[in-house]
């Protein structure tokens, strides 16, 4: 009954209501963000049924991640864990367009995660998997958990998709580099930016369907890369295909290629054809710039659908 299956880290969130510095705000908004969590409310809005698994401290914003999930109709399987607060991540709005993350978490109950955190079944049951490489960077356990859930997908006959997201604040490129291949290399699926492509290969190539296509030798029958305001670039069983991005008033880039993910594996998981993947994957990034939340904005079928009444060469 759930289609896809995700692990990771859920912080709070705290933002600035208005433009301007942050040690000078004296109010701030109070949200949860983290990367998977936001590709699951993406799904779950595009009407994808969507498990959460991850740790929250046993605090009043571990309490606000699980609620927020589950008022999101995202299913939850959400360990709280009484030796560790929840992560926190603060968001300055610096000017109108201009954001910028600071995070609290090392040693946060998210990063907690082991392996035995994932019930029997818990993978095994979802039609795909979809992790991302910020959870390995988490700790040695939330690495483990990560592997673990990988093997068991593939043994599952369950499709894995990563989303690379590399965050140089957590691990350097050279510890990031041999651990994304390895994810890459169990995954049928693979999204990244043009650097984190480039990083993981280690190579100089620059251009977007080269490194697709590098990518996919490693493994994946299909390779994505994110490249925000220029659209994005697939080499899908050897195709390659792109997309423009769509023109969208910008307030926060933050959880764009979240959201982007969301609408591709909505499209895939619908038996869509690859172009309406990434149409409906870049309407969803778009959707997400024009908040300041992670996830607030992200669309519903219908917001989809008042977008290409729109645009009628869309679709
Ligand atoms: O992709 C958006 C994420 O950066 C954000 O929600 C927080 O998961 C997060 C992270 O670790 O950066």
């Amino acid at each position: 009954e759930v289609d896809v299956v995700t692990l990771g880290e859920t912080m709070a969130l705290l933002h600035s209501l208005q433009p301007g510095r942050l040690d000078l705000a004296s109010l701030l908004g109070v949200s949860v963000g983290g990367a998977e969590s936001n590709t699951a409310i993406g799904l779950s809005r595009l009407g994808v049924a969507t498990r959460w698994i991850g740790r929250v401290g046993a605090d009043a914003f571990g309490e606000r991640v699980l609620r927020t999930l589950r008022a999101e109709s995202v299913d939850v399987v959400g360990v709280v864990d009484p030796g560790a607060s929840t992560g926190l991540m603060v968001k300055e709005r610096r000017s109108s367009t201009q954001t910028s993350v600071t995070y609290y978490r090392s040693g946060s109950a998210g990063s907690r995660l082991t392996p035995t955190d994932l019930p029997a079944g818990v993978i095994e049951s979802a039609r795909v998997l979809h992790v991302t490489g910020i959870t390995p960077a988490l700790s040695p356990s939330a690495r483990d958990t990560v592997d673990h859930a990988l093997r068991r997908a593939r043994d599952a006959g369950v499709k894995v998709a990563l989303d690379v997201n590399h965050r140089s604040r957590l691990w350097d490129a050279s510890t990031a580099r041999p651990v994304y291949r390895e994810l890459v290399e169990a995954s049928d699926i693979v999204f990244a930016g043009v650097d984190e492509a480039a990083l993981l290969l280690d190579t100089d190539e620059s251009d977007p369907h080269a490194l697709a296509e590098m990518l996919t030798r490693l493994g994946p029958s299909e390779a994505i890369i994110k490249s925000g305001s220029e659209g994005a670039d697939a080499v899908c069983d050897g195709r390659r295909l792109h997309v423009d991005a769509l023109a969208v008033d910008v307030v926060d880039t933050v959880g764009a290629g979240d959201a982007f993910v969301a609408g591709y594996l909505a499209e895939r998981l619908a038996g869509a054809e690859t172009e309406i993947c990434l149409r409906t994957a870049a309407a969803a990034g778009a959707f997400a710039c024009t908040s300041p939340g992670d996830w607030e904005s992200l669309p519903t079928r219908s917001d989809l659908l008042s977008l290409t009444a729109l645009d009628p060469v869309s679709r």
